[in-house]
Order: structure tokens, then C-alpha cells, then sequence
């Protein structure tokens, strides 16, 4: 299944030119300001995408030829944005394009100090982050050991998982492919009965190196259907374990590990593109990153979004976008 929507090249073009406020700074006045952009260029076929894609009936959505990629500095270092605004058009995209789905943007104060906004580039030096910034991916949900919005009750302090994970692509010379599969996909190649336990609370789920919690989700479900959402998934190869005594379970999540690794679709998220992810009905990964850092390297960047009613916990009322842990 490919979802791709091109945009006419007058649209990137418009998207380009003064842009006001820092859109890490003040994202909703960013967010009115990049909606007003694209109101002038979106046409009908960019407006049903889009309702499609809220509605659940894409996994992903690929909007190409979206901003003005034209003029960078060399790819960034860091994973905290640089001070300069030479990433502005891509974020004001991504804000604009979470603003067409009904979405908000959402980050979480244990990742990468917060930041809504963060590199995804190659970073020089030695660490696990270091090397894990150039490696291959294999296919995930983010915030995996994070609850789905219908297990989340008042008071709890993780939040859920974002709904939606947003790339937006600055540079990719290698074509560096971004992997995806839809869970429709990926329970279609496995048994009922694997389905029905992937649904039982019989796996302990770990958080990924970039939240900076301890957090692991015990005796939950990889799987659940939700009346008002449909079917969602989390799921990782390194951070899911099934109950050792449970061999249903060992046998379901292998089965899972299988299918999914059989479901991928690979599509390259090109300068002036922005990818979202449905990251309940997706799994994504990605390709080889390789060892050049800096320069004309690969840059992605990437922000969370949440459905309006998506439930969590903000402590900052500054900065209401913010969710606990
Ligand atoms: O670099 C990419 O394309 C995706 C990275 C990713 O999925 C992640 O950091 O969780
Ligand atoms: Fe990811």
C-alpha cells in the first residue's frame, strides 16, 4: 500500500520565505501561521488524504514536494535543533500538516530534554546513541512500553504513546529507506489464535534508549482493539519479552516477529517530504544510515502528534504540549 501525495511545486515554494515565530518556541502561533500557508495551496486531493489518513484508513501518509528543502547548512550534529533557522520551513510543514489531520503536537519531557523538534541524523562519537544514530532500524512503535490512550486513567503519570510520529525529510542522498508495515499486513500472515494472544497481558515491555525513564509496562497486551479506534499495536524486536512460562505467548510474539518482518514496504523520505505515521497501526524502521556525519549526510527531523481527545499528563502550563514521564 503506497500513500503518497505529491504537491503541486508551487506549494513548496510558498511554504518557503519568512517564517514567524521559532516554531519551538511557539508552536501553536507557528501552527496558525503554517495552517494560513497551506490554506493557500491545499487542494481537495490534499484535504481527503488528510481526512483519510484521521480517520484511520491510512497507516501512513507520505506528502511530498511540501516545503522548500532548498538551502541548508551542513547536516546537524546534535539531536537538539541548531540555533539558526534553517529547519523552520520543514517545521512549520510538519505543524501544518498535523494541523490538517485534527492532531496536536505532542513530545515528552523524559526524551531528548523535551524537545518537539529533534535532529535524526548520523552523531559523531562512540556511545550506544552514537552508534545506534547510523544503524539500521528495525521495524517499531515508538514509546512502546507507553499505554495506549484506553488503558490511560486520570492520574497515571505515563502518558500514552504518540498516535502519530511525524519525519520530515531535509536531506537523504543515499535514499536511505524508511521501512513500513501496516498491522493489517501483519496479522493477516498469522493465526487466530497467535492474534488472540498477542492480545492477553502476557509480555513485559521496556522503554527505548531516548526516553530517559525506567519504565517498563508488565503483564500487558501487544495488541488491543479499542471500539472507538480500532485495532493497535506496539511493539519492538529488542524490547518485548513474553512470559517464559506462558508458551502461547513465546510462540504468538515470534510468529509476530515473523510476520512483521514479512509485511515491510519501502518508500525514501525525500528532501521537502513529510512521512506520518500512524503509530498504532504502523510499525516503521529504516535502512543503513552510515558512517558520514555532518556535511550533506542524511537529515530527518521528527515531532510526535496526538488526537485531539488522546488523553495524558502535562505539567507545564507553558508548555501544555509537554507529557509526562
Ligand atoms: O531515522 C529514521 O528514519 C527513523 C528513526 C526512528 O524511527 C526513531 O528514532 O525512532
Ligand atoms: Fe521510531
Amino acid at each position: 500500500m503506497k500513500v503518497i501525495l505529491r504537491q503541486p511545486s508551487e506549494s513548496a515554494n510558498r511554504n518557503s520565505g519568512a517564517l514567524r515565530p521559532d516554531p519551538a518556541v511557539d508552536p501553536d502561533l507557528a501552527t496558525t501561521a503554517a495552517s494560513a500557508r497551506l490554506g493557500r495551496v491545499s487542494d481537495e486531493a490534499f484535504r481527503d488524504a488528510c481526512r483519510k489518513f484521521s480517520q484511520g484508513a491510512y497507516p501512513w501518509l507520505l506528502i511530498e514536494n511540501f516545503f522548500d528543502a532548498g538551502a541548508l547548512p551542513d547536516t546537524p550534529q546534535t539531536i537538539a535543533p541548531t540555533g539558526d533557522d534553517s529547519w523552520w520551513p520543514g517545521a512549520y510543514a510538519a505543524l501544518a500538516a498535523i494541523d490538517a489531520i485534527w492532531h496536536k503536537h505532542v513530545a515528552y519531557r523524559c526524551e531528548n530534554d523535551g524537545h518537539l523538534f529533534v535532529n535524526l541524523t548520523a552523531l559523531p562519537g562512540q556511545g550506544k546513541l552514537a552508534e545506534k544514530s547510523r544503524a539500521k532500524m528495525r521495524g517499531h512503535t515508538d514509546a512502546c512500553s507507553f499505554p495506549f490512550p484506553s488503558e490511560f486513567k486520570p492520574g497515571d503519570l505515563i502518558s500514552p504513546s504518540p498516535d502519530v510520529v511525524v519525519l520530515i525529510g531535509y536531506r537523504n542522498p543515499d535514499s536511505v529507506p524508511t521501512f513500513l508495515a501496516p498491522v493489517l499486513a501483519i496479522t493477516d500472515k498469522m493465526d487466530a489464535a497467535a492474534i488472540g494472544e498477542l492480545q492477553k497481558p502476557h509480555f513485559s515491555i521496556g522503554t527505548q534508549n531516548t526516553f530517559k525513564t525506567d519504565h517498563i509496562l508488565v503483564d500487558a497486551p501487544i495488541m488491543s482493539f479499542d471500539p472507538m479506534r480500532g485495532w493497535s499495536i506496539r511493539f519492538s524486536h529488542s524490547k518485548i519479552v513474553a512470559d517464559p512460562d506462558n508458551p502461547a505467548a513465546v510462540k504468538a510474539l515470534e510468529s509476530l516477529r515473523q510476520a512483521a518482518a514479512d509485511s515491510f514496504e519501502s518508500i525514501v523520505v525525500s528532501p521537502g517530504s513529510v512521512l506520518l505515521i500512524n503509530n498504532r497501526t504502523a510499525l516503521h524502521g529504516r535502512g543503513l544510515v552510515g558512517g558520514e556525519i555532518g556535511g550533506q549526510s542524511r537529515w530527518l527531523m521528527r515531532t510526535y502528534a496526538n488526537k485531539e481527545d488522546t488523553p495524558g499528563l502535562a505539567t507545564d502550563p507553558n508548555r501544555p504540549f509537554l507529557l509526562s514521564p
